[in-house]
């Protein structure tokens, strides 16, 4: 088998790389370890940035968002029991961020994908990257115990924090920047109107805690907790107990309650991997790097790096012009940076760290009274949240 583009793993950076190349008429092959419904169904991310909302429109797989996203307009941030609105759509020139559950994504562009008949294996295993450092880099893996070979002219690593591209960089050629946060985050899913329409970040004294939502019908919801929690010392009524003491608000404002249908533990990192690409090997989204979901970027940092990977693959086998992949990972992490030190900002300014001392808890105090009450720092959060700006460019 050959193509020109391998595309290891389905997972948001690797469907919509598939798609952004199948745009200008470049073939590839994508290759996913994991079943059809497994990627379906994993609960992830739910903030779409006002480009990433745009770019799915404009890639023609945005129908069910525009009619299911919910679009909003701003954010709160609580604390000492009182909650503060951020207007961002005010302050962004009109930018506006979409709650779509990214398993929706993943759906659209999976339905995307097999509407376009270009291959997309699934439950692919053992696979394996080769001749990274030659003009045809090769794939190895095996479906229904068939051993399969496809060689192309690139490899794009789609394949997440825990894949195998990152590993197959030859040592030395790679340095990550790693921080690893002293807790992490259980979420759970309840059917639950929301009883905001807009999103809830508090900082309380017992830990950070947030509101939000997936549909008129589904809360979303996450609690601050040690970072190897075991989600079985967590029954539902202590959750909520919880989640209401964290949350609730002098205004009245609370959690509606319902019952609970999915719940889970996620440890918190940031990460970064420099270079982002090796020879012929490209590593794209979570693959490269991982943020902490508190600034609600890692999606959408995977759309971005695909954007920019489209854009040079096409200006590739365009014009034969290898000038748009040799910047590749220099432009990529411009961007990656910027999105790792807001997202590393409203982490340590929304959580309570195990080893903080008074002065930290008034200092995180004074950044949330600074950032609710400028007009100037209140812009500059809004700007990072709704995204920011991005070239789109489909060919
Ligand atoms: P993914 O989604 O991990 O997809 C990688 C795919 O590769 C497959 N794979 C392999 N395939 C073949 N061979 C192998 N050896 C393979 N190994 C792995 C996997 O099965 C998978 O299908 O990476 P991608 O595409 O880079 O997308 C990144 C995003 O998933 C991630 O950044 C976000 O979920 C992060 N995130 C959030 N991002 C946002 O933009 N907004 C949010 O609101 C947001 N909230 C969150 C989040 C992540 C969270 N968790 C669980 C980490 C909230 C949470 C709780
Ligand atoms: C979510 O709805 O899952 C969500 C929202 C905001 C975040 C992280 C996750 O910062």
């Amino acid at each position: 088998m050959h193509t020109q583009v391998a595309i290891i793993g389905a997972g948001p950076a690797g469907l919509l790389l598939g798609h952004l190349l199948h745009l200008r008429g470049i073939d590839s092959v994508i290759v996913e370890n994991r079943s059809r419904d497994y990627v379906i169904e994993r609960v992830r991310a739910g903030v779409l940035e006002q480009w990433t909302v745009d770019l799915m429109i404009a890639m023609g797989v945005g129908q069910r968002l525009q009619h299911e996203g919910l679009r909003h307009e701003g954010l709160y941030f609580s604390f000492n029991g009182q909650r503060h609105h951020i207007h961002l759509t005010e302050l962004t020139g009109g930018k506006s961020i979409t709650v779509y559950g990214q398993n929706e994504v993943v759906k659209d562009l999976i339905d995307a994908r097999l509407a376009t008949g270009r291959p997309l294996y699934f439950e692919a295993a053992n696979v394996a990257v080769a001749d990274i450092d030659s003009t045809r880099p090769v794939v190895r893996f095996q479906v229904d115990g068939q051993d399969q070979e496809l060689t192309c002219d690139y490899i794009a690593g789609c394949d997440g924090f825990h894949g195998i591209c990152r590993p197959g960089f030859p040592a030395g050629s790679l340095t990550g920047f790693d921080r690893v946060y002293p807790f992490g985050w259980l979420g759970i899913l309840a059917e639950a109107a929301p009883s905001s329409d807009e999103l809830v970040y508090t900082y309380h004294e017992r830990g950070f805690a947030l509101f939000s939502m997936r549909s008129p019908k589904v809360t979303r919801l996450y609690l601050q907790v040690p970072p190897e929690e075991d989600i079985a010392l967590w029954s539902d009524d202590r959750i909520w107990d919880e989640m209401l003491r964290r949350m609730s608000t002098v205004d009245g404002f609370k959690p509606n309650v319902g019952p609970i249908f999915q719940k889970g533990v996620t440890p918190m990192r940031s990460y970064v991997a420099e270079p982002m690409r090796h020879g012929r090997l490209f590593l794209a989204g979570d693959s490269a790097h991982i943020v902490p979901p508190t600034g609600a970027k890692g999606l959408n940092l995977a759309a971005a790096d695909v954007v920019v990977l489209a854009k040079a693959l096409g200006q590739f086998y365009k014009s034969n012009s290898a000038q748009g992949l040799d910047q590749y990972s220099d432009i990529c992490l411009r961007r990656v940076w910027k999105a790792q030190r807001f997202s590393w900002w409203m982490t340590q300014t929304l959580h309570r760290a195990p080893d903080e001392s008074p002065f930290d808890h008034r200092r995180q105090i004074a950044d949330l009274d600074y950032i609710t009450g400028s007009r100037a720092a209140m812009t500059s959060m809004a700007e990072n949240y709704v995204g920011l700006p991005m070239d789109v460019d489909l060919g």
